[in-house]
């Protein structure tokens, strides 16, 4: 089998999606998601001019061959955009050996070690009344796992505090950047009250996460962990930018808050320090940006042996494709933690047909071959491209903060 062609689709129904269809000379196809939020044509480009010619006439059986060839092939290692562009592919190559092998992704990775996957959603409010409204209607719903995120006094609503579309381009994107104010100090005090809130009203068994987006320092992080403690988070994420991942240290002496990190690493390099220190409860790297099956697996299998889990980045963003090869991932991985499920719009299931269910706070990645989702390019077609650009953050004097 050789491939003849590497098509790079890219549609926007409601939000922009990059994905990759690579054809080969005996019909069979595969399909991969290249999506960078805020970045989408940079993969584009990389795919188009830079990785498609190199494809061409090769065996797309060699997976691991193809994965090394365009990651130390490059010289130019790692980095989201080439990361993106090479899980696009993997994710394609591994749909392909699937469909070959009429076994889905989930077999070939060594078979089920579990009956369903546990996902957690998101609920937010702008008061922490509405906030605890919101965790209800998902618990309603099903879900056993909400992440909860409030407004905060004093404060516009921003990403993760109250505001409540997050993910598609109604709240979070913008022709041009949103300008967002952050004031860490309004943030802390509210937070332990919101989870305060939510366990009085629902008790000790649903599974509470919370997001604070990369915002706080250390010494910050380990005084919100430590305050959130008596009310047992499932996990609290992103606490601190994790360029500094020895940073961690300081968060671990002081705080038993889990928590979870990495949906914006591409590498085993950006978490090595925080996995084999165990600074780290949960991995947040995600097929879509981590480099694909190939990439995801290799980071997963070392974090299991640091007793560090699985918990991959799904929110809108990470499109119905890369929601697919995760949720096979899930379904296979020893060390699996939780699954992000923000959902998607009636348009985007449609755009990408899919044969991963959901049944309640549970997904499952079906038995189609590979790795089970499609794309529908007429319908695709009708939704080009919109720029769009993730908001940015500034502290109340004007200074740029993290987003
Ligand atoms: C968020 C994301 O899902 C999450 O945990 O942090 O919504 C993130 O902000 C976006 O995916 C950025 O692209
Ligand atoms: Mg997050």
């Amino acid at each position: 089998m050789k491939i003849t062609d590497v098509k790079v689709i890219v549609c926007s129904p409601g939000r922009n999606f990059v994905t990759v269809k690579i054809l080969t000379d005996e019909g069979i196809y595969g399909i991969g998601d290249g999506t960078v939020n805020g970045r989408e044509l940079s993969v584009v480009s990389y795919l188009q001019d830079h990785v498609a010619p190199l494809l061409i006439g090769r065996d797309p059986s060699r997976i691991e061959d193809i994965w090394q060839y365009l990651y130390r092939g490059a010289y130019w290692r790692r980095g989201p955009i080439t990361m993106a562009a090479i899980s696009a592919i993997d994710m394609a190559l591994w749909d392909i050996k699937g469909k070959v092998a009429n076994m889905p992704l989930y077999q070939l990775l060594g078979g089920a070690s579990r009956e369903k996957v546990m996902v957690y959603s998101h609920a937010q409010g702008m008061t922490i009344e509405e906030a605890v409204d919101a965790v209800g209607k998902k618990r309603d719903e099903g879900y056993v796992a909400i992440r909860a995120q409030v407004g905060i006094p004093g404060l516009p609503a921003i990403y993760g505090t109250g505001k409540g579309s997050d993910q598609g381009k109604g709240g979070m994107v913008d022709a041009l950047p949103n300008e967002e104010v952050w004031s860490t100090s309004k943030y802390m005090g509210h937070i332990p009250k919101l989870f305060a809130s939510l366990r009085d009203t629902y008790g000790d068994d649903l599974h509470l996460l919370h997001d604070t987006h990369h915002r706080l320092t250390p010494i910050e992080a380990a005084r919100l962990g430590k305050d959130l403690e008596p009310f047992r988070l499932f996990w609290l994420e992103d606490p601190v930018p994790a360029e500094l991942q020895e940073g961690y240290r300081l968060i671990r002496q002081h705080t038993t808050t889990p928590i979870a990190l990495g949906e914006i690493f591409n590498t085993i390099w950006d978490a090595k320090l925080l996995i084999e220190e165990q600074l780290i409860d949960y991995i947040r790297t995600t097929s879509v940006h981590a480099g694909g099956v190939t990439g995801l697996r290799r980071i997963f299998d070392f974090a299991s042996i640091y007793h560090v889990r699985t918990a991959c980045h799904g929110p809108m963003d990470v499109s119905p494709v890369a929601m697919g090869a995760n949720v096979h991932i899930d379904l296979w991985v020893p060390n699996f933690g939780i699954q992000e499920f923000s959902g998607y719009t009636p348009l985007m299931h449609e755009v990408f047909p899919h044969a991963w269910k959901q049944d309640g706070g549970y997904l499952h990645p079906g038995e189609a071959p590979g790795h089970g989702v499609d794309i529908d390019e007429t319908l695709a077609a009708k939704y080009p491209y919109e720029r769009a650009y993730l908001p940015v953050n500034r502290l109340e004097d004007g200074t740029i903060w993290h987003w």
